[in-house]
C-alpha cells in the first residue's frame, strides 16, 4: 500500500521538513513504498506573497478569519492544482503533518482530495492535532485515522492493519474508524533512539530551500518542564542518540547531500551536557569541518570553556529561550533559571565567537508592564551580545502545556479572540500591541530578527 507523506504551508522553508522525512525513512527501511511531498516549499516558491511565510505572520494562518481573508486567496489555486495531482497518484494513503500554522490549509486540502477521490485513506499526525478534533474529523468522514506523538512504529502498524496483516489490538498511538466505531488504541513504548534511521533527503531538491542546511536530531524531548511549553509532554521522555550515531548521520549529510551545515531541531541541544561535550570533541577529532546550530537552555554549565569547545567544533549559533527579563515571570514559567544567568551565558556565548540569539515570549499570564520593561531593559543591556532576537508570536496557551491543563491556576480564561487574564488586561489585543512594540523597539536598538524572509535572504538561516 503506497503512502505519500505531505507537508503543507506555512512553515519557513529553511530546510526540508524532518518530521515526514524521519517517518518516511523509517517506513522505507521496513519496505513500505513511500513518497514525500513538501507542498510548503513548492507553494512558497510559486507564491507572489512569500512574506506570508514570515514567522510573525504565522498567526494569520491560524485564525479562521485572517486565514480566509488574507491568506487563502493567495494559495487557493496552488492547493487545487496539487490536490488534482495527488488525488490520482499511485498512493492510496496520504498522511499529513500537522502544526498549528498549517492546520487550516491542510483541512481545506483534504476536503479537495476527498471530493476528487473518495477511496483515499487519510491520516493526520504531528504536534498540531488533538483527540477531540480528531474524533470529530473521523465522525465527519474527513479523515480515517490520526497518530498521536512519535509516529514511526504507529504508522507502520496502521498500514499493516489496513493491509490485513495485523490485529486491531496490536495497534498503538492511533485513533481510527473500524467498521462503524471509533477505536482508540493504547500507547506504544517509545522508540530507542538507535532505532531511528539516518534520514534520507533524496526526494527533496535542496535548491528549493533558503539554506543549504539539513535538519538533524541529536535527541527527542526535553529535560525541563516550562509551564507554557508542550514539548516535554509531547515527546514523553528525553532520549539522546549516541555520539557514534550522530557522527554517522553528520557524515551521511556531508557525503550524500554535499551539505556542510546542520540545524539541530532538538527542543534543546544541552539536555545532556556530557553528550554535547563528547560530540564536540569527536567533531573536532574527526575534522568534520561543519557548521551547526540549535536551541539551548540557559544553564550555568555553559561555561566559557564549554562554549569555546563548541565553537571549535563548528557551533555557529545558539538560540536561547530567555523568554523574559523578569525573575517573577521566569519563576511562573518554571524555567528554573536565575535571570542573572541569562546575562552571563549570553555574554559568554558572544565572547566565544558563537552567535547568541534570544527567544522572547510576550504576554505570559501574570506579566505586567513592569515585567515587560524588565525584558526591554535586558535586551538593551545585551544588545551588543545578541546577534538576533526572535519574538515568534505572543503567548498562546497550547495543549499539552501546564498553563492549558491548569488554566484556572494561571488565571487564564478562553475567549473567542484568544485567551485573556481574569482582569482582561492581558488579552489578544494588548498582547499584539506589546508584541509589535517589542519588534519596533528591537529595530530601534539595532537588533535584527532572524526569521523574516528578508533577513534570511541576506544570508542567515
Ligand atoms: C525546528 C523548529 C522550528 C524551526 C523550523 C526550521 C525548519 N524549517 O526546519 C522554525 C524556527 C522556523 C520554527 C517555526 C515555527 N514553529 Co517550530 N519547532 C521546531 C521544533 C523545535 C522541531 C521540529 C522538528 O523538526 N522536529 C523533529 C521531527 C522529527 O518531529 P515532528 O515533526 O514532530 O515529527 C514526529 C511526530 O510529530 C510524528 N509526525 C509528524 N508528522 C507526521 C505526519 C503523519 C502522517 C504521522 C502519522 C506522524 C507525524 O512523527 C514524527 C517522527 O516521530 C519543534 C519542537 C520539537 N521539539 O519538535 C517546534 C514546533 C513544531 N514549532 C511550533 C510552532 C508553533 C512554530 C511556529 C508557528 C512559531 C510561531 N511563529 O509562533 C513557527 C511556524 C511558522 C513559520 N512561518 O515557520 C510548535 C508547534 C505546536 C503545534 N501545536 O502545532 C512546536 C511543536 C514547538 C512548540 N511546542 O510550541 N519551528
Ligand atoms: S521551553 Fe524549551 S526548555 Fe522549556 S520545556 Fe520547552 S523545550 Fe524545554
Amino acid at each position: 500500500m503506497k503512502i505519500t507523506l505531505a507537508f503543507l504551508p506555512a512553515w519557513l522553508p529553511l530546510t526540508p521538513p524532518l518530521g515526514i522525512t524521519a517517518l518516511g525513512s523509517f517506513l522505507k527501511l521496513q519496505k513500505v513504498d513511500i513518497d514525500l511531498l513538501d507542498l510548503n516549499s513548492e507553494i512558497h516558491k510559486n507564491s507572489h506573497v512569500p512574506s506570508l511565510w514570515d514567522m510573525e505572520k504565522a498567526i494569520l494562518w491560524m485564525k479562521e478569519k485572517s486565514y480566509k481573508n488574507q491568506v487563502h486567496p493567495h494559495i487557493e489555486d496552488e492547493l487545487k492544482k496539487s490536490a488534482l495531482k495527488l488525488a490520482f497518484s499511485e498512493s492510496r494513503v496520504i498522511g499529513f503533518s500537522i502544526y498549528s500554522s498549517n492546520y487550516r490549509p491542510t483541512r481545506i486540502f483534504i476536503k479537495l482530495l476527498r471530493n476528487l477521490n473518495k477511496d483515499l485513506k487519510i491520516i493526520l499526525g504531528g504536534p498540531g492535532i488533538n483527540k477531540a478534533q480528531v474524533k470529530r474529523d473521523i465522525e465527519e468522514g474527513l479523515i480515517d485515522a490520526a497518530i498521536f506523538g512519535e509516529g514511526e512504529v504507529a504508522t507502520l502498524n496502521l498500514l499493516k492493519f489496513w493491509e490485513g496483516n495485523l490485529e486491531k489490538k496490536e495497534l498503538g498511538n492511533v485513533m481510527l474508524k473500524v467498521d462503524d466505531d471509533i477505536y482508540e488504541s493504547s500507547t506504544y513504548p517509545l522508540m530507542k533512539m538507535k532505532e531511528i534511521p539516518i534520514p534520507n533527503f533524496h526526494q527533496f531538491n535542496l535548491a528549493n530551500y533558503y539554506s543549504e542546511v539539513l535538519p538533524i536530531e541529536f535527541s527527542r524531548g526535553c529535560v525541563a518542564s516550562c509551564t507554557f511549553c508542550s514539548e516535554t509532554n509531547y515527546w514523553v521522555s528525553f532520549r539522546t542518540k549516541s555520539v557514534d550515531q550522530i557522527i554517522e548521520e553528520l557524515k551521511s549529510g556531508i557525503q550524500n547531500h554535499q551539505v556542510k551545515s546542520f540545524r539541530v531541531v532538538d527542543s534543546l541541544m544541552n539536555g545532556n551536557m556530557n553528550l554535547l561535550v563528547s560530540l564536540a570533541e569527536r567533531i573536532i577529532e574527526e575534522k568534520l569541518n561543519i557548521g551547526w546550530y540549535g536551541y539551548c537552555r540557559i544553564n550555568p554549565k555553559m561555561t566559557p570553556e564549554v562554549l569555546n569547545l563548541l565553537k571549535r567544533a563548528g557551533c555557529v549559533n545558539i538560540m536561547y529561550g530567555l523568554e523574559t527579563g523578569s525573575q517573577k515571570i521566569l519563576d511562573l514559567m518554571n524555567k528554573k533559571v536565575n535571570v542573572l544567568d541569562n546575562y552571563k551565558v549570553v555574554i559568554d556565548t558572544h565572547k566565544s565567537g558563537i552567535g547568541a540569539e534570544a527567544e522572547i515570549l510576550v504576554g505570559f499570564p501574570g506579566e505586567n508592564i513592569i515585567d515587560y520593561f524588565k525584558t526591554l531593559y535586558m535586551l538593551f543591556r545585551l544588545r551588543n551580545h545578541l546577534n538576533s532576537v526572535s519574538t515568534g508570536s505572543p503567548m498562546e496557551v497550547v495543549r499539552n502545556s501546564e498553563v492549558f491543563d491548569n488554566s484556572e491556576k494561571f488565571g487564564v480564561r478562553f475567549l473567542k479572540s484568544g485567551w485573556a487574564s481574569k482582569t482582561y488586561l492581558n488579552n489578544h489585543y494588548t498582547r499584539q500591541i506589546l508584541f509589535h512594540f517589542l519588534n519596533f523597539y528591537l529595530t530601534l536598538i539595532g537588533i535584527k530578527q532572524p526569521y523574516t524572509l528578508e533577513n534570511i535572504s541576506k544570508g542567515r538561516a
